[in-house]
């Protein structure tokens, strides 16, 4: 039977998924919208064409709408999650979670109640294939175990709600789920550097460098640049004992012109990360239908939250700040 969606919030992301759950992915249909802009939901929805609805609330009570995907901005997710549960009904959040720990903490509360996994957190890098690549390769044992790993996260520009600690909740919180899904590890501490500040970056403290360290002992320096200009720029490299892995060019083309070559630098997350996004979802519409395991959990985006709040506290503070996190309940074993 074809899944019929609802997603909260039609904005950037919230349209990109609409287009892929529509045209792109199969046994998936949306069937309702809402968001808080009423004009933005009758315009996205007469192009679906799908149902809006007044409130996230009364979208996820609809008994036409199977399953949510939650798109909306970062601190109503934990409304709109929880709600989802009390319903019974599995919610995909877009990333993160919940920009605390505490909303996180009341999440996983929530979901450890119910005793069965509802939701699906969009940690989108672990679906892409350069880093399934990267991760097999640290993996294969080939090149020894992981020392080390640098990582560049460059956006072009950043939207009018971007504040100064979204480069940590909102983009950085990448990475931290990256690292802790490439290594296996939990992060244990985050140390933040801030170099002299860029001219194009308005208020931001832009860039800045989040250190983290693994339990286990791995060192990940991550740049964060959100006024880059030139375009969007993901890069990684492993060192390890006796080799290193990174991430290829994500352009197939080389172009030459005017005395130059060069590889096309995609615009937003929307081009370089189209491939993860189609492979996430389908792979979540797939495990709602009841083919297969659910993704990235309320566990991860917990965990995130707690090391993205100790990398805020390490920008105030200037100081490096240990992680502590609760004991994973069953419901999470991996
Ligand atoms: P956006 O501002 O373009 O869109 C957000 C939409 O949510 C807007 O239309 C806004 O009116 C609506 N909205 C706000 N509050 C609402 C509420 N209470 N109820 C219903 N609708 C509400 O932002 P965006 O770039 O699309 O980001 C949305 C979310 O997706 C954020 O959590 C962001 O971190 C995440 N995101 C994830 C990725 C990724 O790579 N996985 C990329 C971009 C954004
Ligand atoms: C945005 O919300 C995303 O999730 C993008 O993947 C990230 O690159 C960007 O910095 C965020 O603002």
């Amino acid at each position: 039977m074809t899944l019929r969606v609802g997603v909260i919030g039609v904005g950037m992301i919230g349209r990109d998924h609409i287009r892929r759950l529509s045209a792109v992915l199969s046994g998936v249909e949306v069937v309702a919208v809402s968001d808080v802009d009423a004009e933005r939901a009758r315009t996205v929805a007469a192009g679906v064409p799908a149902r809006v609805l007044a409130t996230g609330e009364e979208l996820i009570a609809d008994p036409g709408v199977d399953a949510v995907v939650v798109c909306s901005w970062g601190e109503t997710h934990e409304r709109y999650v929880l709600a989802a549960l009390a319903a019974g009904k599995p919610v995909f959040c877009e990333k993160p979670l919940a920009p605390t720990e505490g909303a996180c903490r009341r999440i996983l509360a929530a979901e450890t109640a119910a005793g069965r996994r509802l939701v699906q957190v969009g940690f989108m890098r672990r679906y892409d294939p350069g880093y399934r690549a990267l991760r097999a390769a640290v993996r294969g044992g080939s090149i020894g175990e992981p020392l080390l790993m640098h990582c560049a996260h460059r956006n072009a520009g950043v939207p009018a709600w971007y504040v100064g600690e979204s480069m940590i909740t909102d983009t950085a919180v990448h990475e931290i789920d990256m690292v802790r899904w490439m290594f296996g590890e939990e992060i244990a501490a985050a140390t933040v550097l801030v170099p002299r500040r860029s001219r194009n970056g308005g208020g931001l403290r832009d860039p800045l460098v989040l250190l983290l360290e693994t339990a286990g002992g791995i060192l990940v320096d991550v740049e964060v640049s959100v006024n880059i200009r030139y375009g969007y720029d993901i890069r990684g490299e492993v060192v390890c004992e006796d080799g290193t892995a990174s991430l290829g060019e994500p352009s197939p083309v080389r172009v030459r012109r005017a005395g130059l070559a060069g590889d096309p630098v995609p615009a937003d997350w929307r081009e370089r990360f189209a491939r993860a996004y189609d492979v996430e979802l389908q792979e979540w519409v797939d495990a709602v239908r009841g083919d297969g395991p659910l993704g990235p959990s309320v566990w991860d985006g917990y965990a995130a939250a707690v090391v993205a709040d100790a990398g805020l506290a390490a920008l105030r503070s200037g100081n490096r700040v240990p992680v502590s996190l609760i004991d994973r309940p069953a419901l999470y074993a991996d």
